[in-house]
């Protein structure tokens, strides 16, 4: 098979869903709106699974979405390199492969695509060559971010456009929560999607909403909080489609949904709590006021992670609005209780949607993330 046009993305999924998540979404863009010849390459099919349900998570080649996806096993096959690979946040290419990129006559372009980061240094490094000591080849490091000298963050072509028409269909809306078993909300209550990490202290914001006059309904993927879930309500946290309640709260665990649903989750709820990577960027792409919890890392690295982004952020917004953003953010990334910076932050909502719909109109003048990476490719062969 010719390899004109081809691309090959390795996705090694360390933990969680952020990895495989980044690297799907990038895959299927770049067939579907740049017409590439995708291979994305993933070592955990059910780790993909979980957010794309059609994959068989015991096939070694499927085409999935436009996309052909092989298991990465070892040892490697005997393959011919695709004109452009991307090594997604520096997995490591099978040695095997990268000899044989360095034996074609023209040279691959190699992207190591890096985790996204608010962090000043970013823009500085993106695009930076680094060239192999061995082999004739050379790296380039790509990497998404928030600033114009960045790589951008992604974002489907038509996203504006899809949740628009979401936003403005009540039927659909409803389609939506019936899927999920629920109904539309009633007039007063307040949806919240919360996907965080072990250790957050949950069960201090379910105390809160638990005494809200409003009804609150939490909605939590299987699998996560479910320490807090358990100690909370005094039992094992249910399987998905089950529901819990005291006062006014009422928990709904929902299975983990397909990307693109969990797309329509975050432009349904009145706020999210979101982490890691993947997540956070569509938290953005919502609208919605939001929470993030950076990925933990040793050191307190997260934290300053945190700090860079709730610096350009929190620019814009009125004191009152920065202060109970930032109180929120880190007292909950920190594992603290985010009990007394609820309400604050809870009373700003207004101001926080209103500047979501700015900051997104301002992040997406940078440019997607797929769209930088077509661009800047085929500059390197
Ligand atoms: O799962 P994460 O914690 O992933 C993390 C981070 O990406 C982190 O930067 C990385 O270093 C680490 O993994 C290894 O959070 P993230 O990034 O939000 O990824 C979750 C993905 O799962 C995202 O693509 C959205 C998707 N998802 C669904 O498709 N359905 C769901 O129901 C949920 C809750 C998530």
């Amino acid at each position: 098979m010719s390899r004109q046009k081809s691309w090959d993305l390795f996705c090694r999924v360390v933990d969680n869903f952020g990895d495989i998540g980044v690297c799907w979404r990038l895959a299927r863009q770049l067939a579907g709106e740049y017409d590439l010849q995708i291979c994305l390459w993933v070592d955990d099919l059910s780790a993909f699974k979980r957010i794309c349900h059609s994959i068989d998570s015991t096939l070694t080649v499927q085409t999935c979405q436009g996309v052909e996806i092989r298991h990465w096993t070892e040892p490697f096959p005997d393959i011919e390199p695709a004109q452009t690979v991307v090594e997604a946040f520096a997995c490591e290419l099978p040695e095997r492969y990268v000899q044989a990129m360095a034996a074609r006559v023209v040279e691959p372009c190699w992207i190591n695509l890096e985790y996204l980061s608010a962090e000043d240094w970013v823009g500085e490094c993106h695009g930076m060559a680094s060239r192999n000591p061995r082999l004739p080849l050379t790296k380039h490091f790509f990497f998404p971010g928030f600033a114009p000298n960045t790589g951008g963050l992604p974002m489907e072509r038509a996203l504006p456009q899809q949740r628009r028409a979401f936003r403005q269909d009540a039927h659909a809306q409803a389609a939506f929560w019936q899927d999920l078993g629920m109904v539309p909300p009633c007039a007063d209550e307040r949806r919240i999607s919360l996907f965080c990490y072990p250790g957050s202290r949950v069960e201090t914001l379910f105390a809160l909403w638990r005494e809200q006059i409003q009804p609150v309904t939490c909605l939590v993927p299987e699998g996560v909080a479910g320490e807090a879930i358990a100690a909370f309500f005094g039992r094992p946290a249910p399987a998905a489609g089950s529901l819990l309640k005291q006062g006014s709260l009422e928990v709904r665990i929902l299975p983990f949904l397909e990307q693109e649903q969990y797309d329509r989750l975050l432009w349904a709820c009145d706020c999210n709590f979101v982490r890691g990577e993947d997540s956070f960027v569509r938290a953005q792409w919502a609208l919605k006021p939001f929470v993030w919890q950076p990925y933990p890392q040793a050191e307190g690295a997260h934290l300053s992670k945190l700090g860079a982004f709730l610096r350009i952020y929190c620019h814009e917004l009125p004191a009152e609005a920065a202060k109970a953003v930032t109180d929120l953010w880190e007292a909950w990334s920190r594992g603290e209780a985010p009990g007394d910076s609820w309400p604050a932050f809870w009373a700003q909502r207004a101001v926080l949607a209103n500047h979501a719909e700015g900051w997104a109109k301002a992040l997406q003048k940078n440019g997607d993330t797929a769209t930088r990476l077509a661009e800047f490719c085929p500059d390197k062969l």
